[in-house]
């Protein structure tokens, strides 16, 4: 096996005894932190989803897969932090209410954070006034939503809306396996993206 596959297999099998020794190889053997996430890490991690989803994959499978790709993402976060850039703005990140899914979510915060953005994580199942009141105080001119359950995403239109009742000049990127662009549309965000990448870009595009 290669070092991706190995890795591929470990966040498959949720080996969260090994995984750190796998990241440590991929590291050594010179593949890049964002590669080891996009070519092994999120493939095996969206494999046990499909797994989970189809009734082949159970409870605890996912939950060893979970923590499996967590503890692998905790030790790719300092390499992927590159250096401080030039200030870009500030965002108010959140996993919506009821939701604990905070991989994608940490992960687009990394990525907002090295590309210059003040990043307030206020991590997962966060409350809708709780984000609004920390974005106004904070004067953030993001807010940004990640939701991975269809349970979960309608918070995405409340906080959209209350926004919107306060008259707050703060825009609204939303994310996460369940939303679509199309949803984003409906719903009355600013901007959508499918990864974190792709919210790079939005965020910038927004504070232009
Ligand atoms: Co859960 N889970 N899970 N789970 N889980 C899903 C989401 C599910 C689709 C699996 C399935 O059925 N096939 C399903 C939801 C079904 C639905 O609503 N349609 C599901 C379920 C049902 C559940 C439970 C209810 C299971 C149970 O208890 N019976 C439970 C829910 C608990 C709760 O939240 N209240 C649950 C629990 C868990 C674990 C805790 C075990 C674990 C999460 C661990 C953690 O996050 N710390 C887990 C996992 C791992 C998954 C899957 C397999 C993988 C999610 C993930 O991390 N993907 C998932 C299946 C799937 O999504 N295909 C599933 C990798 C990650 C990098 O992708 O988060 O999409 P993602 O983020 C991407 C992009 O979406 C984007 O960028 C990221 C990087 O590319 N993005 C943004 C994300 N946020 C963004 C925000 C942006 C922009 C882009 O702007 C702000």
């Amino acid at each position: 096996f290669t070092p991706l596959e190995m890795l591929y297999n470990a966040v498959l099998s949720g080996d969260k005894d090994n995984i750190i020794s796998y990241i440590e190889k991929a590291i050594t053997d010179g593949l890049a932190p964002m590669d080891i996430l996009d070519k092994a890490l999120i493939p095996g991690i969206e494999e046990v989803g499909k797994k989970y989803g189809e009734g082949k994959f159970f409870l605890p499978q996912l939950m060893m897969a979970g923590e499996t790709m967590t503890k692998s993402f905790e030790r790719l976060r300092p390499e992927l932090a590159k250096g401080p850039a030039k200030k870009t703005g500030t965002v108010v990140l959140a996993t919506v209410k009821g939701d604990i899914h905070d991989i994608g979510k940490n992960i687009v915060s990394v990525m907002l954070a090295n590309h210059g953005f003040d990043v307030i994580d206020l991590g997962k199942n966060v409350d809708n006034q709780e984000i609004i009141k920390v974005a106004e105080e904070r004067q953030a001119e993001i807010i940004g939503l990640s939701a991975l359950m269809t349970t979960t995403m309608i918070h995405m239109p409340q906080i959209i809306d209350t926004i919107k009742e306060r008259g707050l000049n703060c825009k609204v990127i939303v994310g996460g396996a369940a939303v679509t662009e199309q949803y984003a549309r409906e719903i009355g965000a600013h901007g959508y993206a499918e990864d974190a990448v792709e919210a790079v870009r939005v965020a910038k595009e927004l504070v232009g």
